[in-house]
């Protein structure tokens, strides 16, 4: 297949996905083209089969909110228009869907068929969809979409619940490649960790875009508690608005040497094998892809008992689930696992099981290709 592909090419959880999902289409024998404003962070731009089309967006002066919606829908018609694309699939509501309808308007009148999938990822519904201005648009766009997909069973209940689609919605979850997100041999790990930590102390590690959501703030506080009691290091990966008051609580509680800022990290597969533990404490997650490319590197998650997450983490089986804001629960939680190695192993197998055995790419690709065929046969599902 001939497939357009649409997300945040920036650091964020749809991106990734998007990405991820692009190159094991490549991989799988599929062409795939991206259509985004700038080239996905994590497409190294030298894989076979997939193509980039960057989005200019005019910045005449009149303009002064430049129209980015209608270039991309300008250019998805172009790009399916020029490479014979058979489909597209744009990753988060506002405003691919939007754009793609353009897009495959704009075809229509030209008697090019060019179907197209939405796939929810969160925020998109959560925050941006119930912002009551993008509510209708956004609604709009999941039911003119040939196809919806959500990426928990947490996120399509929400959707129907708040939306009322009349699409029905199909829920293939967040996968990771698991021959790349993997334990490493202990040597190797052991020099990975001499990079950030003397022998003996402890590696956690955060990973996240630093929005509001993500409660930076409670992953500095959870380690501070944790650094009291043994010795550690924090390992922060990625960047946003709450990076500087995450750094500035670090120096307060005088744990800043303790504390690693690496900011945005193209191959986190190379760093999250060498934690002991991942900490998640959002406020919410429709998935939690972070916990999942942990988990596969056999680390598991201090995390948040919300949305999409206990659909991953079973609370203390393969991570430990906590409420919102329990800081000491979630510190209580990682020193008990640091101090049991035992129980810690156990954990760590399981969460490296549940990734190999329910959320690898190649379990997850055949779903999706499935699905496509499914939208290209015309079944395009009505709620
Ligand atoms: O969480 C973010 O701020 C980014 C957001 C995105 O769309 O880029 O992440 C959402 O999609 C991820 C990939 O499907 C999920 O793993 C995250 O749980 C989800 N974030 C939220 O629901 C807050």
């Amino acid at each position: 297949m001939k497939i357009g592909i649409t997300c945040y090419p920036t650091y964020g959880g749809s991106g990734v996905v998007a990405t991820e999902l692009g190159i094991e289409l490549a991989a799988a024998g599929h062409q795939v083209h991206f259509i985004a404003y700038s080239q996905p962070f994590r497409l190294r731009g030298r894989e076979q089969d997939i193509a980039f089309h960057e989005v200019p967006v005019s910045n005449y002066p009149l303009f002064e909110y430049p129209p980015y919606d209608l270039a991309l829908a300008t250019r998805m018609a172009e790009v399916a228009a020029y490479y014979e694309l058979d489909l597209l699939h744009v990753h988060y509501a506002i405003p691919h869907s939007i754009s793609a309808y353009l897009a495959r308007e704009m075809l229509a009148r030209q008697k090019h068929r060019l179907p197209f999938i939405t796939t929810l990822h969160g925020t998109d519904i959560t925050l941006v969809g119930l912002d009551h201005s993008y509510l209708p648009i956004t609604r709009f766009g999941i039911d003119e979409s040939d196809g919806v997909t959500a990426i928990s069973n947490y996120l399509k209940d929400k959707t129907i619940q708040e939306f009322h689609p009349e699409k029905a919605i199909e829920v293939i979850p967040n996968f990771v490649n698991c021959d790349v997100y993997m334990p490493l041999v202990e040597t190797e790990r052991a020099a990975g960790r001499a990079r950030y930590a003397e022998p003996g102390e402890k590696i956690l590690v955060h990973l996240s875009n630093f929005r509001p959501v993500k409660r930076t703030a409670d992953v500095i506080r959870v380690f501070a508690r944790v650094a009291r009691e043994l010795p550690a290091r924090l390992l922060m990966i990625g960047d946003g608005p709450d990076r500087s008051a995450a750094e500035w609580i670090a120096h307060r509680k005088g744990i800043q040497d303790r504390v690693h800022f690496l900011g945005k990290q193209s191959s986190v597969s190379e760093i999250l094998p060498l934690a002991d533990l991942l900490l998640m404490p959002s406020e919410l997650e429709s998935f939690g892809l972070a916990a999942l490319e942990a988990m596969a590197c056999r680390v598991p998650s201090i995390a948040t008992r919300v949305g999409g997450v206990p659909e991953l983490i079973e609370d203390g089986v393969n991570g430990r689930l906590f409420p919102v804001g329990d800081v000491e629960g979630m510190a209580e939680g990682a020193l008990e696992l640091l101090r049991d190695p035992g129980r810690y192993v156990a954990m760590a197998e399981a969460a490296r099981h549940t990734a190999q055995s329910r959320y690898c790419a190649s379990k997850i690709l055949p779903l999706y290709e499935d699905f496509y065929r499914r939208i290209l046969g015309g079944a395009a599902g009505s709620g």
